[in-house]
């Protein structure tokens, strides 16, 4: 299994994607996800000009070798560019293992650990009413727990809103709040953390009261308060019972969380940005977060995720694993292969992508009844139609930024 091709193929759908495909002297075909929302072409650049030179003659199999190699080798460790690359290489070979064994990739993981990954949704809305009906949408397409973001009375545009209701049917349309076509420069939100601090716990009572209290409620604040206000916000939700309170703070700063900790039982997500393990190291250690949010795609592939949940489990510590609409459709399936194998998954988080993706990349993982499922062709079960590809060219596209009310540019 000597690997003879390694191409970087970059579509944009409904938004924009990188897929590394390596291609074995045996004919093995194996895919991965490097896509860097909002920076995709250095991860394009990364994996063209340092990683796909390597990689031929390399034999296919030795996963683990090449990974250390990719990441030891290149003596300039972590970051965001760095490890999408390696994780698009840890996912192709990964499916070219599955292939050549006949199994899918959950199986040479160690097998099903449970029968479905339960996954939750993105309900959202400016105004109460217009939550309400989102929740209502996400309850008649099968999901069984939501992430619930608002607008916030005085702010225009903040993370988190879809900007239009999904009349079409397209999730394209349903989540184009972090839409691929913002043109050349990054839109512009509002931010005011003391108006979102007084207004979030009044939209979790009305959810609660109208929706009852089994429904598992997540929410996200996207990196925005200091620990102090995190403390408070965590405080003040913990009698709606929510299932976890996303990125309170921004984590770099591992031990923030212990004042957050100190003050609210509100269990904890964080790790979206996170690359590494060593992002982990003190959380975890500390037992300063309850859900570990990296994406397979974000964090070195399956084979380093793997270690960061196997760390995370000696913690009762479980995996969340962060699944945007800017995580392919292979990154999605490996998450899942992943999930279904480990102890201690928690929750899949699922936005569904659009049919145009859809079309790109063939899935054969399933979503039945609030559960996913990765499938059981051999290998990632993901296929990528090269001509469908063909049609999207890369289209430049930024996430937003925040200003406050006296320009000052905040956390987004
Ligand atoms: O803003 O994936 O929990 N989900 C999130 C996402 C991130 C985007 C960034 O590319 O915070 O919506
Ligand atoms: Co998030």
């Amino acid at each position: 299994m000597i690997i003879d091709k390694a191409e970087i193929i970059v579509t944009s759908p409904d938004r924009n994607f990188v897929t590394l495909r390596i291609t074995t002297d045996e004919g093995h075909v194996g895919i991965g996800d490097g896509t860097l929302n909002g920076r995709e072409l250095a991860v394009v650049a990364y994996l063209k000009e340092h990683v796909a030179p390597l990689l031929l003659g390399k034999d296919a199999g030795r996963i683990e070798d090449i990974w250390q190699y990719l990441y030891r080798g290149a003596y300039w460790r972590r970051g965001p560019v760095t490890m999408a690359a390696i994780a698009a290489v840890d996912m192709a070979l990964w499916d070219i293992k599955g292939k050549a064994a006949g199994m899918p990739v959950y199986q040479l993981l160690g097998g099903a650990s449970r029968s479905g990954l339960m996954a939750y949704g993105h309900a959202s809305g400016k105004t109460m009413p217009e939550i309400f009906d989102s929740v209502n949408e996400h309850l008649e397409l099968g999901y069984k727990s939501m992430r619930i973001q608002s607008g916030v009375p005085g702010l225009n545009a903040i993370y988190g809103i879809a900007s239009q209701s999904a009349d079409t049917g397209d999730s394209a349309v349903r989540y184009d709040h972090e839409p691929a076509r913002r043109g050349a420069l990054p839109a512009q939100e509002d931010w005011d953390t003391r108006a979102y601090l007084r207004h979030i716990p009044t939209v979790f009572e009305a959810v609660r009261n109208e929706f009852g209290p089994e429904l598992p409620l997540l929410h996200d604040g996207h990196h925005r308060m200091t620990p102090i206000q995190a403390a408070q916000l965590g405080k003040s939700l913990e009698p709606y019972d929510l299932f976890w309170l996303e990125d309170c703070t921004p984590a770099e700063n591992q031990e923030a969380l212990r004042l957050v900790r100190q003050h609210t039982t509100t269990p904890l997500a964080i790790g979206e940005i996170f690359n590494t393990v060593w992002d982990y190291q003190q959380i975890i250690r500390e037992q300063l977060i309850d859900y570990v949010r990296s994406a397979v795609t974000h964090t070195g592939g399956i084979s380093h995720l793997k270690k960061v949940l196997d760390y995370a489990a000696q913690y009762q510590i479980k995996s969340g694993m962060h699944g945007p609409t800017d995580v392919s459709p292979v990154g999605m399936a490996a998450a899942m292969h992943l999930g279904l194998s480990i102890h201690n998954f928690g929750i899949q988080e699922y936005m569904q992508h659009g049919a145009k993706t859809n079309a790109v990349f063939h899935q054969t993982y399933t979503w039945n009844d609030g559960y996913l499922h990765p499938g059981d062709e051999p290998g990632l079960g993901v296929t990528l139609d090269v001509d469908e590809a063909g049609k999207y060219p890369y289209e430049q596209a930024y996430l937003p930024f925040n200003r406050l009310a006296d320009g000052t540019v905040h956390d987004w």
